[in-house]
């Protein structure tokens, strides 16, 4: 029913706990910070949020490295602020969604810490371990997405442990029946306490080929410089067919739960098939999303790709797209900081659910940091050849001060704030009718009102049939026909479309008021569309 399917074409704002909000000023942002600042959040009309991880943790992956999978870290508070918060979100009618990092834990948790003694613990077998060759070298030719091999050799055990990311981000052995229970247990816990569902980190990560078969190399052509995990495919390491079995544990755990969704990340070299098989059906995951969008720059025709081929794997499936988040540059740089609007108002034409990233209502470019500012492993062990994930993750910016209201001036704030950010603060572009985060507040009300947005079919509209740099879907639920165009292009000369060349079946039509969009007039079958604006 639809309470229970409120995630369905629902938009879900994303926090990075770190950098929203420092209540007890040292720096950090933390739970409280969090819940003082939720009416910001649901004055954006959104129906949920997202935080990323919270718990106990090293940091060395700022919280995606969890040491224990029941507890706050003392950082961001206590279990008790967590309540606070989801009592507080409730109230504002938002629901809470939280970040859980299954296939891999912190070399600091406990069953890590086990696991290492020796060959013959109870927990073992809890994580990946394999043999040296005879030469000494690791067990296979797997490399990590943060810099070098996926092994690292113990002493205690003279084995090789796995890790597809740091090496203090051991993989858990998902083929242990034991670790499978354990972490459904943990995901218990957090329904117990109220959350309404979670963000699967790398959720085609879970299971490895156990014959440790060496991964093909890629060809030349696919390998981005500086990243070692694109010079193979990821295909024994990830991505096993066991998954679809263990998501559908999940998904029995989670309807004990009404109302409670889910909403994977696929990462990997052609994560559509995935997110598509995730989502089939209704009996894995509710929602996935991908890369593809998070990675995309404005293009029309290569925004059409990834629907397209998004599309090819048949609709009984449900996508979540993103342009921005907590891993990659902010997209109102990736697409251009005048198209910033425009970008979010093509997500919102799309048939799935969407993430929006904290500041991205505001317009918020990708911050510029010096190599002394870095605090990414990945952008320190990669430097210079790959940019690093911090510039998306400064503090978020709430008023015109030196640290963006985000922490005291006195402190020093744990990433620096970018000056450019300082004339885009909430505070500044609140009181203002034409601002961005004025017209993304009307945007997503009306996406969240339109029944047709967030259920309707989509169908694709052809490159051919269309102006280069427009990027069109047709929305359709019952007998409402909605079409969306962008014009993703740049200048000043407007592009006359006849909606007869479409194929759209449009012949009467009347366009709605987009927020900050000229609202052309029907004339007939033509509408003209200048560079940067859409119409739907
Ligand atoms: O990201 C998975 C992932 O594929 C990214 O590591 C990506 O390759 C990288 O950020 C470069 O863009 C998830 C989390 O979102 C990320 O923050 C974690 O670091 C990672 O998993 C490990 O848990
Ligand atoms: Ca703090």
């Amino acid at each position: 029913d639809a309470q229970h399917d409120w995630w369905r074409g629902a938009t879900i704002y994303q926090i990075y706990p770190r950098s929203f909000m420092d209540a007890n000023q040292d720096g950090i942002g933390d739970l409280a910070g969090i819940t003082e600042k939720l009416d910001h959040v649901a004055s954006l009309n959104v129906d949920a949020i997202w935080l990323s991880p919270f718990f106990t943790s090293p940091m060395d992956d700022f919280g995606y490295d969890v040491a224990d999978y029941r507890d706050v870290d003392p950082m961001f508070g206590s279990l008790n602020d967590f309540r606070a918060l989801v009592d507080r979100a409730h109230a504002l009618g938002l629901r809470v969604i939280i970040d859980q990092v299954l296939s891999h834990s912190s070399d600091q948790h406990v069953w890590f810490q086990e696991s290492r003694q020796d060959r013959t613990n109870a927990k073992a077998d809890w994580y990946v371990w394999g043999d040296p060759q005879p030469d000494g070298t690791p067990p296979n030719n797997w490399m990590a997405a943060f810099s070098g091999r996926a092994w690292t050799f113990d002493a205690r055990r003279r084995q090789y442990y796995l890790h597809n990311f740091l090496e203090s981000q051991p993989d858990l052995n998902f083929h242990h029946p034991d670790v499978q229970q354990a972490q459904l247990d943990n995901l218990r816990f957090w329904l117990e306490l109220g959350v309404d569902g979670f963000r699967f980190d790398v959720v085609n990560y879970y299971f490895h080929d156990p014959a440790l078969t060496d991964n093909p190399p890629m060809p030349r052509e696919r390998v981005q410089l500086g990243n070692p995990q694109s010079y193979q495919f990821q295909r024994h390491n990830i991505e096993q067919p066991e998954n679809l079995a263990y998501l559908e544990r999940i998904r029995a755990l989670l309807d004990e739960y009404p109302g409670s969704t889910t909403v994977g990340e696929i990462a990997g070299n052609d994560p559509l098939p995935t997110m598509a098989a995730y989502t089939a059906g209704d009996k894995r995951l509710h929602m996935a999303y991908t890369f593809d969008l998070l990675d995309s720059t404005g293009d029309a025709r290569a925004l059409h790709d990834v629907q397209a081929r998004f599309a090819e794997q048949g609709d009984d499936t449900w996508p979540c797209w993103a342009l921005s988040n907590h891993d990659v540059v902010r997209s109102a740089t990736s697409w251009g900081e005048d198209h910033a609007l425009l970008a979010l108002t093509v997500l919102c034409s799309l048939r799935g659910s969407l993430c929006l990233y904290q500041g991205e209502e505001l317009g918020l470019p990708e911050a510029e940091l010096a190599y002394e500012d870095l605090q990414d492993p990945f952008g320190i062990n990669l430097w210079p050849e790959v940019k690093g994930r911090d510039g998306c993750r400064t503090p978020m910016a709430w008023d015109e001060g030196t640290n963006g209201g985000f922490c005291p001036e006195a402190v020093a704030p744990w990433l620096p704030v970018d000056a450019r950010h300082r004339p885009l603060a909430v505070a500044h572009q609140d009181a203002d009718d034409d601002s961005l985060l004025a017209r993304v507040r009307r945007l997503l009300q009306l996406r969240g009102a339109s029944e047709v947005l967030r259920q309707g079919d989509q169908q694709l509209l052809e490159p051919s049939r269309l102006p280069v740099d427009v990027f069109g879907v047709i929305r359709t639920l019952g007998d409402q026909r909605l079409l969306c165009l962008a014009h993703l292009g740049r200048g000043n000369d407007a592009i006359d479309i006849d909606l007869a060349t479409l194929d759209a079946g449009i012949e009467g039509w009347q366009s709605l008021e987009l927020p900050g969009m000229t609202t052309p007039q029907a004339q007939g079958n033509r509408l003209s569309l200048l560079p940067g604006t859409a119409v739907w």
